[in-house]
C-alpha cells in the first residue's frame, strides 16, 4: 500500500529524525540553557514557522511579487513589518533576512561601494565577525579598522573611536557587539560618525528584546541602520531584520531583494510577526526584568569571592542579558570552565577575553540569562543557579561536589519545564 507522504506524521516518515527531535527536546528540557545568544520561542511562534507558508515562493515585496497567490504572505509580511516599525519606532523595516549575519551584509551593500572603509568593535573584544573580522565577507569586500575596549576597565574606549574615525574617516561605523555587558553611547557614536560624513549602523541582536521592553536605551532615533537577530533577546524565530529610515528604505530593500536573496521564508517572516506582539506584552517586559536581575544576580555572587584564584566577572557586572566570567587569573581556562558547568547540566560558551593572555583556549566564559527567565526562572531561582556556578567554577572540585550541584541543576529543569505540553519522559 502506498504511504500517504502528504499526511503522515513524521515518525512514521522518518522515525531516525524524529527521535533526534526528541532527543533535543529532551536535552533542553533537562539541561540550563545559559548560552547568551539562545532562547526559547514559543509554541505560537513554532507554529507559525512549521505552517503552510513553507511552501510559498514570494520573491520581491507585498504587491511587488514574483509569483502569483501572494495575496495571505502579502498580509502575513506587512503585518510583521508593521509590528516590528511599531515595536521600535522605525521608520521603516525589512523582515526579509533569513539571519543576523544577513542583515548586516544587507545593511553594507546599501551603504556602501566595495573598498570602502568601516570602523567596528574587534571580534576579539567583543565584536561580531561581520563587523570586519578577518576571513568575514566584510573583510574581503570593505576595510575594516578595528576600535577597541580600554586595558584597565573593559569598556569600549570611546576617545579612541573618535581618534581613529579622525584619521581613517570611515564611511559607517558600526556600535553593537556579541560580548559585552554595558550600554553603548549612541549619541556619542552619532557624533562621531557626523563629523567624519560616516553612516552609523547599530547590531542590536543581542540586546533587542531589552529595547523592546524599555530596559536598555533605542538606538533607532541615533542610527542611520539597526540591525538584528530576531531570536537571542526577541526570543522569536532564527532570522534577522533591518530597520531604517523611509528616506535609506528604497537601498536597503534592493540590497536585500535582488541584492542578496531569491524567496524570501514566508513562515519564518509569520513566527517574526507573531514574536513582535508577544515582545509588546507586559509579560515579555517582565521577562526581560528577570533576565537582567538574574545577570546581575550571578555576577555579584561571582565578584564576592574572596579569592584572587577564582573566576571574576568583566566590568565588574552588567547592564544586560549576559556576563563575561574572567578567568584570567584562575588556573581554569574557558574552555575548561565550559566544560565544568556542563558537567553540571549548564550550557554556555567560552570566548576570547579583551588582552587574553591565552588566545587559544581562551580566559572568558559567556553566560546568558534570557532562555532561564523564559522558562520562568526569577530571584530564589538564580539565586540557587549562581551559587551551583560559583562552585563549580572553584579550582579545587571533586566529584561529589559535582553529583550535588548537578541535583540542583535538574531539581531546578523540572520545577521550569520549556514546553510542557511537548514533554515526554526526559526529566
Ligand atoms: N552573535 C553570535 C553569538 O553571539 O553567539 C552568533 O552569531
Amino acid at each position: 500500500m502506498m504511504m500517504d507522504v502528504l499526511g503522515a506524521d513524521l515518525q512514521q516518515i522518518d522515525p531516525e529524525i524524529a527521535d533526534l527531535l526528541d532527543a533535543e527536546l529532551g536535552r533542553q528540557e533537562s539541561t540550563l540553557d545559559m548560552v547568551a545568544s539562545e532562547g526559547f520561542a514559543p509554541l505560537s511562534v513554532m507554529q507559525a514557522q512549521g505552517s503552510v507558508l513553507t511552501n510559498k515562493y514570494a520573491q520581491g515585496y507585498p504587491g511587488k511579487r514574483g509569483y502569483p497567490g501572494c495575496e495571505y504572505v502579502d498580509l502575513v509580511e506587512e503585518a510583521a513589518a508593521r509590528r516590528a516599525r511599531e515595536l521600535f519606532g522605525a521608520e521603516h523595516a525589512n523582515v526579509q533576512p533569513h539571519s543576523g549575519v544577513q542583515a548586516n551584509a544587507v545593511a553594507m551593500m546599501a551603504l556602501l561601494e566595495p573598498g570602502d572603509t568601516i570602523l567596528g568593535l574587534d571580534v576579539a573584544h567583543g565584536g561580531h565577525v561581520t563587523h570586519g573580522a578577518p576571513d568575514s565577507f566584510a573583510a574581503r569586500y570593505y576595510n575594516p579598522i578595528a576600535y577597541h575596549v580600554r586595558e584597565a576597565d573593559c569598556l569600549v574606549d570611546m576617545d579612541e573611536v573618535e581618534a581613529l574615525a579622525r584619521r581613517h574617516r570611515p564611511r559607517l561605523v558600526v556600535a553593537g557587539w556579541s560580548a559585552y555587558t554595558r550600554q553603548l553611547d549612541f549619541a556619542r557614536f552619532r557624533a562621531i560618525a557626523d563629523e567624519c560624513g560616516a553612516y552609523l549602523m547599530v547590531d542590536m541582536a543581542h540586546f533587542a528584546g531589552l529595547v523592546a521592553a524599555g530596559l536598555h536605551p533605542s538606538p533607532v532615533r541615533h542610527a542611520d541602520v539597526v540591525t538584528s537577530t530576531t531570536h537571542k533577546t526577541l526570543s522569536g524565530p532564527r532570522g534577522g531584520i533591518v530597520l531604517t529610515t523611509r528616506e535609506l528604505a528604497p537601498r536597503i530593500d534592493a540590497a536585500l531583494f535582488p541584492g542578496h536573496q531569491g524567496g524570501p521564508l514566508p513562515h519564518v517572516i509569520a513566527a517574526k510577526a507573531v514574536a513582535f506582539t508577544i515582545a509588546a506584552t507586559p509579560e515579555f517586559a517582565d521577562r526581560q526584568h528577570r533576565t537582567v536581575a538574574g545577570a546581575r544576580q550571578i555576577a555579584k555572587k561571582l565578584l564576592a569571592s574572596d579569592s584572587a584564584h577564582e573566576a571574576s566577572v568583566l566590568t565588574g557586572g552588567t547592564d544586560v542579558h549576559l556576563l563575561l566570567v574572567d578567568l584570567r587569573r584562575s588556573q581554569l581556562d574557558g574552555l575548561h570552565a565550559q566544560r565544568r558547568l556542563l558537567d553540571i547540566g549548564v550550557t554556555s560558551n567560552h570566548r576570547r577575553l579583551p588582552y587574553d593572555p591565552r588566545p587559544r583556549t581562551n580566559s572568558g566564559l559567556r553566560i546568558g540569562t534570557a532562555g532561564l527567565a523564559t522558562r520562568g526562572f526569577s530571584v530564589p531561582e538564580f539565586e540557587l543557579l549562581a551559587g551551583a556556578i560559583h562552585d563549580a567554577l572553584r579550582p579545587e572540585l571533586d566529584q561529589q561536589t559535582v553529583g550535588r550541584l548537578r541535583s540542583d541543576v535538574t531539581m531546578l529543569a523540572r520545577r521550569h519545564p520549556v514546553y510542557p505540553t511537548l514533554r515526554r519522559d526526559h526529566v
